[in-house]
């Protein structure tokens, strides 16, 4: 696909029009990711400048016990098996001292569907947290998450949240996602939420004031219509509650995945993919969410700076420890200094800002 064939989308993106459904399956079959990338660039220029965020950030994961057993899945276990895990909430504390000590402002806690653990649980761990480190905002419990627990417990939704946010939660991280369209997520997680339901969740946390992000799993047997149809159905939820602060592309890893199992899927995704995903995201969502993360963890450091140039504004955080991406082969490490975080946006020609899980400025470093 030439320039000519994308003039359409030039001129709506210089009139800061919406792209629709069309407009993203144009920008999908592209090959030519230079004008692609171009464009996104532009986008993000026009309503974030270059200011490219980051934050000083460790993720707890505290169990890996599942019943949701999703295809695409390396890090889940059963209860019983080898490798299975829950921590108490004494051992979050423990890995949140480490993290207060090492300058991180946010928790980003997330688990899986462990049966065995009460919503007391839950309730304890972000009341504690946020006793001893009230600085510390707790992005914590996917919509998933947060599902399960209402029909754990049978209370609504809203209820749940509500009980959260009393004991410290600060915002929901945009796990869970997956992919939206029906008939592709059947195959790579048929017993989770609908995609309809993830968007529900997060439009009842937005409703009762909880920020959350967005994220979206590319990379495995997805088309590119479930890649336009999902971030479109997650910008209609936007135009509604103003509630998503940034909306992260997760690429795929396909070891020790069922979907590698079975033969399904062989490689992740390329290069190519990855840039062309930042760059299609941002032209779709860019005048409503405009905080587009290249997740290094994911994406690895070097792909995530170039994304900055491909409609990226934020490179997520220090992290410190990481098990879903490495236990599906990730090869990154888990934890980047901030020195270096700072280093690689310098480097790409940006400006590197700290800021909270809320997206406020703690610091730039001009
Ligand atoms: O929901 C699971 C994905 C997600 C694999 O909100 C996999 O700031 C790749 O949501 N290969 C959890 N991905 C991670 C997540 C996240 C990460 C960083 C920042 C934020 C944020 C959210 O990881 C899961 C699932 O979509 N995942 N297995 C895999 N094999």
């Amino acid at each position: 696909m030439q320039m000519k064939e994308l003039s359409s989308i030039i001129e709506k993106i210089q009139a800061l029009e919406d792209l629709d459904l069309e407009d993203g399956m144009l920008l999908m079959e592209s090959k030519n990711l230079q004008l692609t990338g171009a464009l996104a660039d532009y986008a993000r220029r026009k309503t974030v400048g270059d200011r490219v965020m980051f934050v000083a950030n460790c993720h707890i994961n505290y169990t890996n016990i599942c019943t949701s057993k999703c295809t695409f899945c390396a890090y889940f276990r059963k209860e019983g098996q080898k490798g299975a895990f829950t921590l108490t909430a004494d051992e979050i504390m423990e890995k949140a001292a480490k993290a207060w000590e090492m300058g991180a402002t946010e928790l980003h806690i997330v688990g899986s569907l462990n049966p065995k653990l009460q919503f007391e649980y839950y309730e304890d761990v972000l009341s504690r947290l946020h006793e001893k480190y009230p600085a510390m905002s707790l992005k914590a419990y996917t919509a998933v998450e947060i599902a399960y627990l209402a029909e754990m417990i049978g209370i609504s939704v809203k209820e749940v949240l509500l009980r959260l946010k009393k004991a410290g939660l600060t915002s929901l991280p945009g796990g869970g996602a997956e992919i939206f369209n029906e008939e592709t997520r059947k195959k790579v997680c048929p017993h989770k939420i609908s995609g309809e339901r993830w968007l529900e969740v997060m439009g009842t946390a937005h409703s009762i004031g909880i920020k959350s992000n967005a994220t979206m799993l590319y990379g495995h047997i997805e088309t590119p219509s479930d890649i336009v149809d999902h971030i479109l159905r997650i910008r209609e939820l936007q135009k509604k509650t103003c509630g998503f602060q940034a909306f992260i592309p997760l690429r795929f890893h396909p070891d020790n995945t069922e979907l590698q199992k079975s033969g399904i899927i062989n490689f992740g995704p390329t290069g190519f993919d990855d840039l062309k995903i930042i760059a299609v995201s941002r032209l779709l969502l860019n005048g409503y969410i405009n905080n587009i993360k290249a997740y290094w963890i994911m994406v690895g450091e070097k792909i995530a700076q170039i994304a900055l140039h491909y409609g990226a504004n934020d490179i997520d955080g220090t992290i410190m420890e990481e098990r879903i991406t490495h236990a599906a082969g990730g090869a990154t490490p888990e934890y980047m200094p901030k020195e270096r975080l700072i280093h690689l946006i310098k480097n790409a020609g940006r400006i590197p800002v700290e800021r909270t899980t809320n997206y406020e400025v703690i610091k730039e470093y001009n």
